[in-house]
C-alpha cells in the first residue's frame, strides 16, 4: 500500500534518525572507546562486561522517532512511557539526540568526547542502570517490574486535559495480571476534563525465551480480544523499513486526529458517549535491523535478540567482526558531523524545547506540584470532653476533612482518592457529599455517585490499578490518596517496593523536584472484620513496607479520630515519602482532646500522663500501645489493674508514629537512646499491645536497652469470624492477657496478684460461654468506659 504522509525527502531523514538512535544503542550495549568508529574496531574498544536489552530497542527508536514527528506535526503535550523499560537505551539514546540529556548532564556533552562517556556509562560501574531508570530524563516508569506502564499512563493524565501519553507495552508485558486489567482504564477516562493515552503494543513476539502469547494467537482474535476492552486497534505490521516508516506516520496520523476529535465531542459538542480511543500494534522484528544470525543461529526476529545479541567478541574473533558491521550498517558517518553532532538536518526533527518528550515537565512532576489548600484539621474535631467517650468511628471523620480537601482543591484538580470498590466500606462516605466516582461506562437507576468525571476513582475492583494510577498522578506532580483494606494491600507489595526505589534515587537526583507523598489508609482492619473473617486478617503490609529506606517510609496509628485528622493532615502536605496510615472505621472510644491529639502526634510516641500513675516515682510496668484496638484494650487492662493492684505503679505510652522506636541511626524519626530510655526505662518490663504481627517491634527495639524486658502481643494468625473482643482474645492481646503479662512479670503482685489471674482466667472462660451462646460480647466488653481510677 502507497499513502503520502511521508515525503520521500523526511521518510528518508526519519530513517537516518532511526539509525542515528539504533546506533547510540548499540554503542551503549558495546562501546568502551571509538565510539564513532573512526578506526577499525579492536577488542579494546569493546566493553568487558556486556549487559543490556537489545530486542526492545529499536521498535522503540522506531517508535520514538515517529512520535516525534506527530508531536511537531499537532504541537502536542506528550510524553513517553516505556513499559518494556528494559529498553533503556533506546529513551536515553533518544534524549541525547533532542538535546534534552546534555542539559542534564553537561558532561554528557554533544561531542565525540560526550558520546564516548554515553555509552561507557551504560550498565557501568558509577554509571546508569540498563532500564529507564529515574536518571534518565522524560521518564517516571522505570519498568523493571513490568506490568504497570499502562496504570502509570492513565494516572499521568487524569487531570491533565492537554497531555497525551504513548505508551509502549511490551507484548511480554502485556501477560502480567496488572497490564491485562489496565486496558479497562478507558472506561473511567472523562475525554472532557482528562487528556489521552496512545498505547502501542510492542508486539515482536518474544519475551526473554519464549514467545508471547498475544503474538500466537490469530490476528483476527487479538484484535478482537482488544476491541473487546474498548480500543480501535489499528496494525503496523512489517519489517522493510521504507514501508513501516510509511505505515507508522499514517497511523500515527490517524490516532492522533481520532483522539483530537473525540476530545473535541466532549468538549465542544459535550457527547458522552463512551470513546473508543485508538491504539496500535506494532508488529516489528524482535531485535530488529540487528545481526541476522551468530554461531549458526538466527538472531533477529527471534527471542534470541532479546539481550546482548553478540555475546563475546572478545574471544570470539568473528563476533567482533559481526559487531563491527552492525555498527557501521547504520552508516554513522551519514549521522554525525566532524564534531561528533548530530548532523543539524536530522536534529531539526527533533521537537523543540519542553515539547521535546525528555524535557516535558509532566515527567518531572515535581515541577508542576502546587500545594494542597487544606481546612484546618482542627475544625474536624470530635470533642472529646474526658478519654473514653465513644466516637463514630475514625475514618467516618477523617471522611470529612477528606471532603474539604477535595472541594477545597476542585478547581485546582490536583487531588484524588484511590479505592477498590472501598471507598464506602472504609467509612469515606463524607467525600460523596462533593464529589463523584468517576466512571465512564454505562450508569442505570440505583447506581450511585458514578459520574463522567469525580474526585474519587473506586469504581475498579483492582488495588493494581488503584496503585499504578495513583502513581502516575503522582509522578506527574499531583495529591492523592489510596483507601484498601488492610489485608488487600499486600496485593501491591511488589508495587510499593518499585514506587519506593523511586523515590529513594530520585532524592538523590538535584534536577528531580520532589513529589507529593504516596499515602495509604489502612481501615477495615485485622481486628474488626466482623464479617469477614481469617482470610481479611493481615496486618503484615507494614513489615514489607518497613524494610524499604528509612528516609522514603513512614508508619503511623493514630489510636483516635483526632489523632487520625491530625496525621493525615501532615500525611498530605509531605513530599517523597510513602506514608502508611492504620486506622479503624467502627464507632470506637475517644482518648484525646484535638489539642492533646496535636501535640501527641506532633512528637509521634509519649506518655499518656492521665492514664498512668507513676508521676514522681519510677513505674512497675511500662503498659505500651500502637493501635486503636491495642490502645483500648491496653486501657482496659491499666483499668483493672488500677482496681486490684493499686500499689502498681504504671506508666502508659502510646505510639503513634511506629519509626520512633528504631535508633536514630536507622531511621530519621527514630528516638535517641536517652529518650528511648526514658519513655521504657532500662530495666522495667514493658508489656506492648501492638497492632500487627508482633517481631516487627523486636525488629524495631533490638538494640534498645531495655530490649530484653519489652514483652509484645499482637496478631499471631489467630482469627475467624468472631465478635471483635474475641478476636483479641484469640490472639491474647485482650485486656485479660494483658494483665495476667503483667502479674507473670512483676513477682512483687504475690497473692493478690495469683488471685486476680485467677479471676481472669476465669473470664475468660465466661466470655467464650457468653459468645458463644448470645453471639456477642458480654456487657461488661461492650459497655466498658475509662473512667480515672481513684
Ligand atoms: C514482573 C516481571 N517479571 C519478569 C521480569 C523479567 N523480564 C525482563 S524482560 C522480560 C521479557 C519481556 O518481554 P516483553 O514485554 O515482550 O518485552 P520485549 O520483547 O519488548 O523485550 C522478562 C520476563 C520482569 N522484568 N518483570
Ligand atoms: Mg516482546
Amino acid at each position: 500500500m502507497k499513502t503520502k504522509t511521508l515525503s520521500p525527502e523526511l521518510l528518508h531523514q526519519m530513517d537516518a534518525y532511526w539509525r542515528a538512535a539504533n546506533y547510540l544503542s548499540v554503542g551503549q550495549i558495546y562501546l568502551y572507546d571509538n565510539p564513532l568508529l573512526r578506526r577499525p574496531l579492536t577488542v579494546a574498544d569493546v566493553k568487558h562486561m556486556l549487559l543490556g536489552h537489545w530486542g526492545t530497542t529499536p521498535g522503540q527508536n522506531f517508535i520514538y522517532v515517529h512520535l516525534n514527528r506527530v508531536i511537531k506535526k499537532y504541537d502536542l503535550d506528550m510524553i513517553y512511557i516505556s513499559g518494556p523499560g528494559h529498553g533503556g537505551p533506546a529513551v536515553v539514546g533518544n534524549t541525547y539526540l533532542e538535546g534534552t540529556y546534555s542539559e542534564v548532564y553537561p558532561n554528557i556533552s554533544q561531542d565525540e568526547a560526550g558520546l564516548r562517556k554515553l555509552f561507557i556509562q551504560f550498565s557501568f560501574p558509577g554509571g546508569i542502570p540498563s532500564h529507564v531508570s529515574p536518571e534518565c530524563p522524560g521518564s517516571i516508569h522505570e519498568g523493571g517490574e513490568l506490568g504497570y506502564s499502562l496504570s502509570h499512563s492513565f494516572g499521568a493524565v487524569f487531570d491533565n486535559p492537554n497531555l497525551i501519553v504513548a505508551c509502549v507495552v511490551g507484548d511480554g508485558e502485556a501477560e502480567t495480571g496488572p497490564l491485562a486489567t489496565a486496558w479497562h482504564s478507558n472506561k473511567f477516562l472523562d475525554p472532557a476534563t482528562d487528556g489521552a493515552v496512545l498505547p502501542i503494543l510492542h508486539l515482536n513476539g518474544y519475551k526473554i525465551s519464549n514467545p508471547t502469547v498475544l503474538a500466537r494467537i490469530e490476528h483476527e482474535e487479538l484484535e478482537q480480544l482488544l476491541r473487546g476492552y474498548g480500543w480501535t486497534p489499528y496494525f503496523v505490521e512489517g519489517h522493510e523499513p521504507g514501508l513501516m516508516h510509511e505505515a507508522m506516520a499514517a497511523t500515527l496520523d490517524t490516532a492522533v486526529e481520532q483522539i483530537k476529535k473525540i476530545q473535541q465531542d466532549a468538549r465542544v459538542h459535550g457527547n458522552f458517549a463512551r470513546p473508543r480511543w485508538p491504539m496500535i500494534v506494532l508488529n516489528s522484528p524482535k531485535g530488529w535491523t540487528g545481526p541476522k544470525m551468530v554461531d549458526g543461529l538466527q538472531v533477529e526476529g527471534t527471542f534470541r535478540a532479546h539481550q546482548v545479541p553478540l555475546s563475546n567478541p572478545a574471544t570470539h574473533p568473528e563476533h567482533l567482526k559481526l559487531l563491527e558491521d552492525w555498527l557501521r550498517s547504520y552508516r554513522p558517518e551519514e549521522l554525525f558531523d566532524e564534531q561528533g553532532r548530530l548532523k543539524p538536518e536530522l536534529a531539526e526533527l527533533a521537537p523543540k524545547g519542553e515539547r521535546r518528550m525528555g524535557a516535558n515537565p509532566h515527567a518531572n512532576g515535581g515541577m508542576l506540584l502546587r500545594d494542597l489548600r487544606m481546612p484546618d484539621f482542627r475544625d474536624y474535631a470530635e470533642d472529646v470532653p474526658s478519654p473514653g467517650v465513644r466516637g463514630i468511628g475514625d475514618t467516618h471523620v477523617l471522611g470529612r476533612f477528606l471532603r474539604d480537601v477535595a472541594k477545597l482543591n476542585s478547581e485546582q484538580r490536583n487531588f484524588r482518592v484511590f479505592g477498590p470498590d472501598e471507598t464506602l466500606s472504609n467509612g469515606l462516605e463524607a467525600l460523596f457529599e462533593v464529589t463523584q466516582r468517576q466512571w465512564d461506562a454505562a450508569t442505570v437507576p440505583n447506581d450511585e455517585w458514578l459520574a463522567p468525571t469525580g474526585r474519587v476513582l473506586d469504581s475498579m475492583l483492582s488495588e493494581h490499578q488503584c496503585e499504578g494510577w495513583l502513581e502516575g498522578y503522582l509522578l506527574t506532580g499531583r495529591h492523592g490518596l489510596f483507601n484498601c483494606y488492610e489485608a488487600f494491600i499486600h496485593i501491591i507489595d511488589s508495587m510499593f517496593n518499585q514506587h519506593a526505589k523511586w523515590l529513594k534515587v530520585t532524592a538523590h537526583l538535584p534536577w528531580r523536584r520532589k513529589i507529593a507523598s504516596l499515602n495509604y489508609l489502612l481501615a477495615s482492619h485485622v481486628w474488626r472484620q466482623d464479617h469477614n473473617g481469617f482470610t481479611h486478617q493481615d496486618p503484615g503490609f507494614i513489615d514489607h513496607v518497613v524494610n524499604k529506606k528509612a528516609e522514603v517510609v513512614r508508619v503511623y496509628f493514630p489510636p483516635d479520630a483526632n489523632c487520625l485528622l491530625s496525621v493525615m493532615d501532615h500525611c498530605l502536605r509531605s513530599r517523597h515519602y510513602v506514608n502508611v496510615v492504620i486506622a479503624g472505621k467502627h464507632p470506637a472510644p475517644q482518648w484525646l482532646t484535638m489539642d492533646a491529639a496535636v501535640k501527641h502526634c506532633t512528637e509521634g510516641i509519649g506518655i499518656w500522663p492521665w492514664a498512668s500513675n507513676d508521676q514522681g516515682v519510677s513505674p512497675d510496668v511500662v503498659m505500651a500501645c500502637c493501635g486503636d484496638v491495642p490502645t483500648l484494650e491496653t486501657l482496659a487492662a491499666v483499668s483493672i489493674m488500677r482496681e486490684h493492684l493499686p500499689d502498681l505503679r504504671i506508666r502508659v505510652v502510646n505510639v503513634v508514629d511506629l519509626m520512633k522506636l528504631q535508633p536514630p541511626t536507622e531511621h530519621p524519626h527514630g528516638l535517641s537512646d536517652i529518650a528511648f530510655d526514658e519513655l521504657f526505662t532500662k530495666d522495667k518490663p514493658v508489656i506492648f499491645a501492638f497492632h500487627a504481627y508482633p517481631w516487627l517491634i523486636h525488629r524495631l527495639t533490638y538494640r534498645r536497652t531495655n530490649h530484653d524486658n519489652i514483652h509484645v502481643r499482637g496478631y499471631k494468625e489467630e482469627g475467624t469470624i468472631t465478635t471483635p473482643f474475641d478476636m483479641t482474645v484469640l490472639n491474647d492481646l485482650d485486656r485479660f492477657h494483658l494483665v495476667m503479662d503483667t502479674i507473670d512479670r512483676l513477682p512483687q503482685t504475690g497473692d493478690k496478684g495469683i488471685y486476680l489471674k485467677q479471676q481472669l482466667k476465669d473470664k475468660l472462660i465466661e466470655h467464650k460461654q457468653y459468645i458463644d451462646k448470645h453471639g456477642q460480647d458480654m456487657p461488661e466488653i461492650l459497655n466498658w468506659k475509662w473512667s480515672n481510677p481513684k
